[in-house]
C-alpha cells in the first residue's frame, strides 16, 4: 500500500471517529403517532393534558453521523419548538418546557408522550429538537425539518409566560361579538365561546398560572 493510500485511510478513520456520537438530524427518523391537524391546549404552568392524554405521541431513533444509534441521551435533552412562520410560541425554561419519556436505549430509541408542554403564546406547527438539532427530514428536497400540523393554544395570549390581566384584556378582544382570533379558540372548535372562556378562567386563577 502506498503512503498516499495509507494517509487517505487514516484520514477516513479519523473522520469516522470524529463523527461517532454526533447527532445526524437527517438520519434520525421520527414517527408522529396521531392525526393532523391536531389541537393541543398548553399553559405555562404545565397543568394540561399530556400528549398521550391528548391522543398523540412521537417515537424516534437517534443516530450519529456514521449511522450508529446513540444511547443514553437524557429525556430532558428533547423538546419541541414552534415551526410556523409567525413563530410566537413561548417555552418555559426553553428546552425544559417538555421532555422525552426516557433516555435513548441501546438502539437509540425513545418516545415522547408522557409530558405536557409548559408554554404560552400560540403555534400552528411543532418540530422536534434533540440537543439543539431539529430533526428531519420531512418529505422534500434537502433535509427539511419535520413540522407537524399541531395547533398549540394557550391562555397566555401575549406569551410572557404568565396568565395575567393583560391576557384577559386580549381575550376580551376576541370574544364574541369581537372578531374571531384563532389563538383564542383554545379547543380549535372554529369559534370562541363559553368552552374557551371556561379554560381561560381556570388558568387565570387567581393566582394566574405561570412557569414553575
Ligand atoms: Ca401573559
Ligand atoms: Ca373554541
Amino acid at each position: 500500500m502506498s503512503k498516499v493510500v495509507l494517509f487517505a485511510a487514516s484520514l477516513l478513520l479519523v473522520a469516522g471517529i470524529a463523527s461517532a456520537g454526533i447527532i445526524d438530524p437527517c438520519n434520525s427518523p421520527v414517527v408522529y403517532n396521531g392525526v393532523e391537524p391536531e389541537c393541543y391546549f398548553a399553559c405555562p404552568q404545565g397543568d394540561t393534558e399530556t400528549f398521550n392524554q391528548a391522543g398523540f405521541s412521537w417515537s424516534m431513533v437517534i443516530n450519529d453521523l456514521i449511522g450508529q444509534p446513540i444511547p443514553d441521551i437524557p429525556g430532558s435533552d428533547f423538546w419541541l419548538i414552534d415551526c410556523d412562520p409567525v413563530n410566537n410560541l413561548a417555552l418555559c425554561a426553553g428546552s425544559a418546557s417538555t421532555a422525552a419519556d426516557s433516555a435513548t436505549n441501546d438502539s437509540g430509541a425513545t418516545t415522547m408522550g408522557d409530558a405536557t408542554l409548559a408554554a404560552g403564546g400560540c403555534a400552528d406547527g411543532l418540530s422536534m429538537v434533540v440537543q439543539g438539532f431539529v430533526l428531519g427530514p420531512a418529505p422534500g428536497p434537502g433535509c427539511p425539518a419535520y413540522c407537524w400540523d399541531i395547533h398549540v393554544r394557550t391562555p397566555d395570549l401575549d406569551g410572557d409566560l404568565a396568565v395575567t390581566l393583560v391576557d384577559l384584556s386580549i381575550f376580551a378582544t376576541c370574544y364574541p361579538p369581537q372578531p374571531y382570533d384563532t389563538c383564542c379558540d383554545f379547543d380549535c372548535s372554529g369559534l370562541v365561546n363559553l368552552q374557551d372562556l371556561a379554560r381561560f378562567a381556570f388558568h387565570f386563577g387567581p393566582p394566574g398560572h405561570e412557569c414553575q
